[in-house]
């Protein structure tokens, strides 16, 4: 029971049990990505190191290999992975097990890839098939995949009780119907794109785990739309990017109803001051208020940690309407392949 039920459900082909001593064993976690999957990651740290207590490092699968690194043979290796066969993922992997790290984990689309073959354990996301070039529906199952493994972890290592595991179980069901609400914001979201495909920057705000959902909204702008975007988090305006806001210059906040909220108000006010306009992602039950220079959506319903899940969709959304205004290619990207193999 407990982490039990949720073992099996993880991972496809392999006892549970091989699963579970792993597990049991490991005293990091080591995500390895590229792209959109490497974003998966970084969201993940803040579920490991802040649900399951357990130290995750996230590495940028294309260096990972040219810098000496200190192994930990009890660490878990992720792989994360649309494909599964990204050349820069798949040589990580093979550093990493060159190194002694023998305790590895895939997550992935693709049952028959090569990420699949070469690792210990797999979770395969069943996101269907992904059309576009760019990752999107993988990007919401990688996230799924990787809250499960944390309360997998985190209730190996005593971190997450039975009946907290089971609350979150219950908040992950409810999901495709948080995720339909979510959806229902399209003509919102197409609001704004028509702004932003006038645009030639964007810049991306985030705070805690809702930064790395900011840096997939940028890099989605820019692989569809070739629209330059960036993203910080949010308290690292002043050491530098304030000097490009203006009002030429659209700032996308992710402003979930947290503990951050507050100081994200306060950057928020730092880009209207210098005229950038806003546009927020907000809770319905904040005081944000639609003004001039402000452009408010209200997400649903506030989803806890579970919520980047949910904030990553009107940012998809966001990225494939103004592509669509702008003309471009949605489904194939100029210079962009599927899986990059080489
Ligand atoms: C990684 C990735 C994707 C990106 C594009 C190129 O692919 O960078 O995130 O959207 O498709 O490849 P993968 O390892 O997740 O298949």
């Amino acid at each position: 029971e407990g982490v039990q039920s949720v073992v099996p459900e993880l991972f496809d082909g392999v006892e549970g049990d091989a699963a579970w001593r792993v597990f049991k064993d490991i005293d990091e976690v080591l995500i390895l990505a590229c792209g959109t999957s490497y974003y998966s990651g970084c969201t993940a740290k803040y579920w490991m190191e802040g649900l399951a207590g357990i130290r995750c490092n996230v590495e940028v699968a294309s260096e990972y290999r040219y810098r000496k690194s200190v192994p930990n043979p009890r660490a878990l290796v992720v792989t994360i992975s649309q494909s599964g066969e990204t050349a820069d993922t798949l040589a990580a992997l093979r550093h990493a097990q060159s190194l002694g790290m023998t305790n590895t984990l895939t997550i992935c689309n693709v049952a028959t890839s090569a990420m699949v073959r070469e690792c210990k354990l797999s979770y395969i996301t069943r996101a269907g098939m992904e059309i576009g070039v760019a990752s999107t529906k993988a990007f919401t199952t990688q996230l799924a995949g990787l809250f499960l493994l944390t309360l997998a972890l985190g209730q190996s290592k005593g971190h997450i009780t039975e009946a907290q595991s089971d609350a979150y179980l219950e908040k992950m069901r409810h999901l495709p119907l948080a995720l339909q609400a979510v959806l229902a914001l399209e003509p919102q979201v197409v609001s704004w794109a028509e702004d932003f495909a006038r645009k030639e920057n964007a810049l991306f705000l985030g705070r805690g785990i809702h930064y790395p959902i900011a840096l997939e909204g940028a890099l989605k702008l820019k692989e569809i739309s070739y629209i330059h975007a960036e993203a910080y988090p949010a308290g690292e305006l002043k050491h530098g990017p304030l000097a490009l806001v203006d009002s030429e210059m659209p700032v996308v906040t992710v402003a979930p109803n947290d503990e951050l909220l507050e100081k994200l108000k306060s950057n928020m006010q730092e880009v209207r001051a210098r005229g950038g306009v806003l546009y927020v992602l907000a809770d319905a039950n904040t005081n944000i208020e639609n003004a001039e220079g402000m452009h408010v959506i209200r997400m649903p319903e506030h989803y806890g940690v579970l919520s980047p899940i949910l904030h990553v969709v009107p940012l998809q959304l966001l990225s494939y309407h103004t592509a669509v205004a702008r003309g471009t290619d949605v489904d194939k990207p100029r210079n962009l392949a599927k899986s990059v193999t080489v």
